[in-house]
């Protein structure tokens, strides 16, 4: 028989794809997250900075950056061999606002980047979720220099819910991005299952 030997084989599991959004306000390093982790190389919507966006472009924490995302970023990571995740970071300034709508179609969750040194960069991200119940988590890009506090006390200047998890990351190291990834599948599924499944009084 033809395929006798290979029909035998293990076939290969085909892996469930789970998009997640990459969130948080200007220069909080979304695109070096999604370039920390992206198995693939990953799709940049670089422009340079320039002097006529000096006068909104707010570059204090982050002097060195020299280009900001104008449409999207976008990476892959598998977390498991049956689970994949697509990157999709936004844009991080207002004036790109009009593209979350789109980005967000389909997000199972979405990790909200924040830098302690200009939290209220992140207030608008976090709303954004909130309104339209996209769960997701709080990742505090741990800049060197930056105070840092513990979470509960960046869970509570954020006036979050006390399931919404709230970790400390380096949006440079790949493992520790992963971690933050984690997170939200596994917040984003927890959620789900309790509606699935509502608690019997
Ligand atoms: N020290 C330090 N620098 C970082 C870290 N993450 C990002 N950076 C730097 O901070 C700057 C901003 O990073 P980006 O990844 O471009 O930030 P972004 O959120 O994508 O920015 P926009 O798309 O413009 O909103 C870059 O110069 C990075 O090299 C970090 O964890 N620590
Ligand atoms: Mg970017």
């Amino acid at each position: 028989m033809a395929f006798g030997r290979s029909s035998r084989k293990r076939r290969p599991v085909e892996p469930v794809t789970l998009k997640i959004l990459v969130a948080g306000g200007f220069g909080v390093g979304k695109t070096t997250l999604v370039g920390a982790v992206s198995e693939i190389r990953p799709l940049r919507t670089e422009e340079r900075l320039s002097e006529a966006g000096r006068p909104v472009d707010d570059l204090a924490g982050v002097e060195a950056k020299t280009t900001t995302t104008v449409a999207m970023d976008f990476g892959r990571i598998t977390l498991r061999e049956d689970l994949v995740l697509y990157l999709f970071g936004t844009p991080g300034q207002d004036r790109f606002w009009f593209l979350w709508d789109e980005l967000s179609q389909g997000a199972l969750g979405a990790v909200v980047l924040a830098d302690t040194r200009r939290l209220e960069d992140c207030f608008a991200a976090v709303d954004y979720f909130e309104r339209r119940a996209i769960p997701f988590a709080v990742a505090v890009n741990c800049f060197e220099g930056a105070d840092r506090f513990p979470v509960e006390t960046v869970q509570a200047a954020l006036d979050l819910d006390p399931e919404v998890p709230v970790l400390l990351c380096d949006a440079r190291d790949r493992p520790s991005v992963r971690d933050v990834l984690v997170a939200v599948v596994e917040h984003a599924m927890a959620r789900a299952d309790r509606i699935r499944e509502p608690a019997t009084t």
